[in-house]
């Protein structure tokens, strides 16, 4: 799939803006035939957006099931004779779209794009209407997994991941014309010989493509050709070529052309970073370079909007990312939008991307999250199928982050139970899932404090080791020099293994504008306290090749009795003001003050 562009061949239209929207308490509205005419006492929903904070309506934040959202389209008179699709970036868990009275696909996977070709059902020139049923329920079948359980109360939606569950079409919804010969998909892979660099393309064309003919022509920055070829699968080499590389997003242009009888029916943009990575022992190596990761892991998850994705936002994030020194984060616990990754090539910011695969995990829940007494793997709960769904997940998601340089490791899970051996059981096709999908990334998935070294059964199967832990804050709370010992103890362990050390996660939570002079927790002195021990047993072991903290900025959560408002581990608070660690990290990573 290919993202919708503009050009002289293709044309999109994008849907973004105020939809009608309803809720569905009852599910009723498939068989109540909602989408044949106007939606039943519909309000207003913003596009992109969580629907859960746009009101006052705790009905409409807490709801589980389906809701609707409505709005006609004007479909462009010059698009006769095209062909017509509907594009949506994401729609949070699942989704059914109907185009006036037809169904015309559905799309399980809340953070990953899907599109269909609507041509058939469609006129040039005249009006149709768009109905889109989005349900946010989690299942054992379900990734990310959850489970509702009917209570004297109503529905209650349980999981079992630290993050409110958002819902909603949170990414653009477009429409867009292309020739009904299009060009389908690209899958572009670089290596690097000497100071040459190597382009390997393969291009996909789809439709009745007879005597049509792929072209792809290749230019720097400034848009100069530096390499060109014919045929749909090729090679192309660079001499000094000019490398992407973290802090310096270098792109070059690849531009797909289709052409039939000489004239070009089709074409599309694809940008380029030329790169490799490689685990070289204990080493991270991009451009057989050792790289060492700052920054965090963050969330999609902002006031009001929730994970609605919003460019100002955006901007503002990678901004405060830049000020600290941050050169990295991992796109937890989910695939972000796409935009993020552009953002990210551009300006040579190191993604790790994650699944959405977080909370498989029954054991953890216990007190925090409210979802006890469940085996974590059974036939009656995680399953085989859960696992199909998950490698489908795992395929959707390198099949759209594939082309970003700036992407250099898979996360396949979060924190997943990983100590048993239903655990190894089911994890060890999916790691050859993801090979097989992409054999040039590493793979790994986040560990958890449960599944110690010695213990976790699931890493043997990671070429990077990435671990969250919390020494100080879960365990010997406001004990730095027994955290700091223990600590220290169980990375040695690990670095045993002589893989490369990612500290995806470290983090404490702490209460902007709470002050002590001896450091309690929750306090903004005890962060720093905090992250400095983290850093001490850092430096001290070499496999270690990166930190992330937890979290970016502080984000919403279900309820509980240990979240304040919400998750508080944020450096920045959650409309993004630093906290007195943020200048600390800053000293660390940039050496400034
Ligand atoms: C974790 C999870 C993350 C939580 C965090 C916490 O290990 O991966 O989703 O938010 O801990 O703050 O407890």
């Amino acid at each position: 799939m290919l993202r919708p562009q503009d050009n002289a061949t293709r044309e999109t239209k994008n849907l973004d803006g105020l939809w009608s929207f309803v809720l569905d308490p009852a599910g009723v509205g498939r068989a109540d035939r909602w989408f044949a005419g106007p939606l039943p006492v519909a309000g207003e929903m913003a596009v992109p957006s969580s629907y859960n904070d746009i009101g006052a309506d705790p009905r409409v934040r807490n709801h589980v099931g389906p809701v609707w959202y409505q709005r006609s389209v004007w479909v462009p008179a010059g698009w006769r004779d095209r062909r017509i699709v509907l594009h949506l970036e994401s729609a949070t868990h699942r989704a059914k779209v109907w185009v006036d009275d037809v169904e015309v696909v559905s799309h399980e996977g809340g953070y990953l794009p899907f599109e269909v070709d609507v041509t058939d059902h469609v006129r040039p020139g005249a009006e149709v209407r768009l109905s889109v049923e989005v349900d946010n329920t989690l299942s054992f079948q379900s990734i990310p997994p959850g489970v509702v359980e009917d209570t004297p109360h109503g529905k209650r939606q349980r999981y079992w991941h630290d993050f409110f569950n958002y819902a909603g079409l949170h990414r653009s919804v477009w429409l867009y014309a292309t020739d009904p010969v299009h060009l389908d998909d690209v899958t572009v892979r670089t290596d690097l010989d000497g100071l040459t660099g190597l382009v390997h393309y393969d291009v996909e064309v789809a439709g009745e493509s007879d005597g049509s003919e792929v072209a792809v022509v290749l230019s720097d920055a400034d848009g100069n050709e530096v390499a060109a070829g014919a045929g749909a699968v090729g090679t192309l080499t660079v001499p000094d070529v000019k490398r992407w590389q973290p802090g310096e997003g270098y792109l070059y242009e690849l531009e797909l052309q289709l052409r039939r009888d000489g004239e070009l029916i089709d074409r599309y943009s694809q940008t380029v970073g030329v790169r490799t990575v490689a685990v070289d022992g204990t080493r991270f190596l991009i451009n057989g370079e050792p790289f060492h990761f700052t920054g965090f892991g963050k969330h999609e998850d902002i006031g009001v909007l929730g994970k609605g994705h919003n460019d100002a936002y955006m901007l503002h994030d990678f901004g405060l990312l830049e000020w600290i020194g941050a050169n990295s984060l991992r796109t937890s616990h989910y695939p972000y939008s796409e935009s993020v990754l552009d953002y990210a090539d551009r300006h040579g910011f190191v993604i790790i991307d994650e699944t959405a695969a977080v909370g498989l995990n029954m054991g953890l829940g216990g007190g925090i999250f409210g979802a006890q007494g469940y085996q974590t793997f059974s036939p009656e709960t995680i399953n085989d199928t859960t696992q199909a769904v998950h490698a489908r997940h795992i395929r959707e998601l390198i099949a759209r982050d594939k082309n970003h340089p700036s992407v250099v490791l898979w996360s396949i899970a979060n924190e997943p139970e990983s100590e048993t051996e239903a655990a190894e059981d089911y994890f060890r096709p999916l790691f050859d899932v993801a090979r097989e999908a992409d054999p040039t990334r590493p793979v790994g998935f986040v560990n958890v404090m449960m599944a110690p070294h010695g213990k976790c059964r699931v890493s043997q199967f990671a070429d990077v080791l990435m671990l969250n832990r919390y020494y100080g804050w879960y365990v010997f709370t406001g004990d730095l020099d027994a955290a700091e010992a223990a600590w220290e103890a169980e990375l040695t362990a690990w670095a045993g293994d002589g893989k490369p050390i990612l500290i995806t996660e470290y983090g404490a939570d702490t209460y902007p504008g709470l002050h002590s002079i001896s450091a309690e927790p929750w306090s903004e002195e005890y962060q720093i306290a905090y992250l400095d021990m983290n850093h001490r047993v850092f430096d001290r072991i070499e496999a270690v090749v990166g930190e992330q903290v937890w979290n970016f900025a502080d984000f919403a959560t279900t309820s509980g009795i240990v979240r304040v408002g919400g998750n508080k581990k944020g450096v920045f608070t959650r409309d993004r003001q630093p906290k007195a660690a943020a200048h600390a990290l800053r000293r660390r990573w940039r050496g400034k003050s």
